[in-house]
């Protein structure tokens, strides 16, 4: 069973936010990041090479007022494009999961790429700001990801001091967890992987 390469650009337009974004499930990990949040490109970046996706993104938000409604936007348009170059999920892997050390920090991620959307966050920062970042932003961009995309996810912080080491391990691990997941599982032929015989 060959399977053709899985991919999706998407644009969305609002009042807050002007996003273009390209995702290839198959890629190798390059990617072209301009949202104007330096630390979040940062992570973006981690996502793609760690995936192993191939990922462009340019966003133009409100970053007058702070980074909230950009990153929540990347975070649905991600979903979106992870939705549409899914398809059917025909012969994907569907579970994935991965755990993530930096220096002192440890991650988890495990996603199940169910149909259903469903965030699991657990992870606190030491700090409020990385960068142009508000921490907390992370959960949103997760949430915005999941409730777009439908699948769920959970990430949990094990460790961490730094809390640079502790939102990479996050965003690597749960890379490396959809890596997994959307992988085409050979013994898997033209079966969606569920027992309703849909996702
Ligand atoms: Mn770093």
């Amino acid at each position: 069973m060959s399977h053709p390469p899985r991919s999706a650009s998407i644009a969305r337009r609002t009042s807050e936010t002007d996003i273009t974004l390209a995702l290839a499930l198959d890629g190798t990990g390059q990617s072209r990041i301009e949202t104007g949040i330096g630390f979040f490109d940062h992570m973006l970046t981690a996502f793609a090479r760690h995936g192993q996706f191939d990922l462009t993104v340019t966003a133009r938000g409100d970053l007058h007022i702070d980074a909230h409604h950009t990153v929540e936007d990347v975070g649905i348009v991600l979903g979106q494009a992870l939705a549409e170059a899914l398809g059917d999920k025909r012969g994907i892997t569907r579970f994935g999961h991965a755990l993530v050390p930096m220096d002192e920090a440890l991650a988890e991620a495990a996603i199940d790429i169910s149909g259903r959307a469903h965030l699991a966050w657990n992870a606190t920062f030491t700090r409020e700001m990385l960068g142009d970042i508000d921490t907390q932003l992370f959960e949103e961009f997760f949430r915005a990801f999941t409730g777009n995309a439908r699948v769920t996810l959970h990430i949990t912080s094990r460790a961490g001091t730094n809390a640079h080491h502790i939102a990479e391990s996050c965003f690597k691990a749960a890379a490396r967890a959809l890596r997994m997941a959307v992988a085409i599982d050979p013994r898997a032929g033209d079966l969606i992987p569920s027992t309703k015989g849909a996702l």
